[in-house]
C-alpha cells in the first residue's frame, strides 16, 4: 500500500495542498500579517493559481507601482553580486532572460513568458501555485518537469526577505537554474524518486531537496560558487554561503538528505558539489537505495508516468 501519487500530467490540477505556516494570515512574524490590504491582494493573485487547470495559459498579473518598486530594489541589488557569486549555468541563463524574457529592474516577468521560454530550453514549464505547497506535491510535479510557481510578491516592507516562497525566490532563484539542461534532468529525478514515497523518504529527500536545489554551491574553476535558489534570491546569505564564515563540506546525498536545516535564519552548513552532472550521478546511487515496490519512468511522448 503507498501514497497516491499522479500519473498523468494533468493529475496536478489535485496537487495542490498547501502548507500555511508561513501565511501572512496565520504567521505572526510575517511583515504581511498586519497588513489587510496586502493580504487581500495575494489572496486575489493566489486565485488565479486556485482556478488553474493544467494546459491552460497563465493569467497575466498587472503589478502596482509599490510592488514592482520591491522587484526593482532585489533586483537591482542582487544582479550586482550575480557576476561574482553565481555559477555560470545560472549567469547564462539570467542574460538570456534578460534579453528575451522581460528580465530588468522595472518590469516583473509574466509567468506564461518564462513558462515558455523554459519549456523551449528544457521542457520544463510553470504553473501557478498559492503559496507554501507540502513537500509532497511540489516534489511531484517535478517528476514531470513540472515547477509550481507563487505569483505575488512579498511585503513592500521587507524587501530582501520573505518567510515564504513568492515571485522573486522563484524568478530570481529558481527559473535560471531550471533552464540548465543537466540541473532540469536532476530535479526531474528528484522527483520521480518521490512519487508513492513513505512520509521519511519524502522528508528525506525533501532536505536533499533543500541543501542541493535551494542551497547548493558548486565548484567551477577552483572557485565556489552558488546555484540554490534560497541563495540566489538572498542577498544576505548569498554573501554569507560565500564568505569563510560558514562550515562547507563535500556534497554526498546520504549525509545531505538527513543533515538537519534552518527555515528562520542562515544554514549552519553548505554542501559544495563537483557539478551538476557529478551531483546527478550520486543522487542515482542514492535513489537505488530508496525501497519501493514498484518502479516508475516518465514518458515524455504523453506526459505521464508508468508504472513498472
Ligand atoms: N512550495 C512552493 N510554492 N515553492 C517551493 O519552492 C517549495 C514549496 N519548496 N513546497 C518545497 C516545498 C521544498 O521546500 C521541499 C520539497 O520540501
Ligand atoms: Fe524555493
Amino acid at each position: 500500500k503507498f501514497h497516491w501519487f499522479p500519473k498523468r500530467i494533468a493529475d496536478l490540477d489535485r496537487c495542490h495542498h498547501l502548507v500555511t505556516k508561513f501565511d501572512p494570515d496565520l504567521d505572526q512574524d510575517h511583515p504581511g500579517y498586519t497588513d489587510p490590504a496586502y493580504r487581500q491582494r495575494r489572496k486575489m493573485i493566489g486565485d488565479i493559481a486556485f482556478r488553474f487547470r493544467h494546459g491552460e495559459t497563465i493569467p497575466r498579473v498587472e503589478y502596482t507601482e509599490e510592488e514592482i518598486g520591491t522587484w526593482r530594489e532585489v533586483y537591482s541589488t542582487l544582479r550586482n553580486l550575480y557576476t561574482t557569486h553565481a555559477c555560470s549555468e545560472y549567469l547564462e541563463a539570467f542574460h538570456l532572460l534578460e534579453r528575451h524574457c522581460g528580465y530588468s529592474a522595472d518590469n516583473i516577468p509574466q509567468l506564461e513568458d518564462v513558462s515558455r521560454f523554459l519549456k523551449e530550453r528544457t521542457g520544463f514549464q510553470l504553473r501557478p501555485v498559492a503559496g507554501l505547497l507540502s513537500a509532497r506535491d511540489f516534489l511531484a510535479s517535478l517528476a514531470f518537469r513540472v515547477f509550481q510557481c507563487t505569483q505575488y510578491i512579498r511585503h513592500s516592507s521587507s524587501p530582501m526577505h520573505s518567510p515564504e516562497p513568492d515571485c522573486v525566490h522563484e524568478l530570481l532563484g529558481h527559473v535560471p537554474m531550471l533552464a540548465d539542461r543537466t540541473f532540469a534532468q536532476f530535479s526531474q529525478n528528484l522527483g520521480l524518486a518521490s512519487l508513492g514515497a513513505s512520509d521519511e523518504d519524502i522528508e528525506k529527500l525533501s532536505t536533499l531537496y533543500w541543501f542541493t536545489v535551494e542551497y547548493g554551491l558548486c565548484k567551477q574553476n577552483g572557485e565556489v560558487k552558488a546555484y540554490g535558489a534560497g541563495l540566489l534570491s538572498s542577498y544576505g546569505e548569498l554573501v554569507y554561503s560565500l564568505s569563510d564564515e560558514p562550515e562547507t563540506r563535500e556534497f554526498d546525498p546520504e549525509a545531505a538528505a538527513v543533515q538537519p536545516y534552518q527555515d528562520q535564519t542562515y544554514q549552519p552548513v553548505y554542501f559544495v558539489s563537483e557539478s551538476f552532472l557529478n551531483a546527478k550521478e550520486q543522487f542515482r546511487t542514492y535513489v537505488a537505495g530508496i525501497k519501493r515496490p514498484f518502479s516508475v519512468r516518465y514518458d515524455p511522448y504523453t506526459s505521464s508516468i508508468e508504472v513498472l
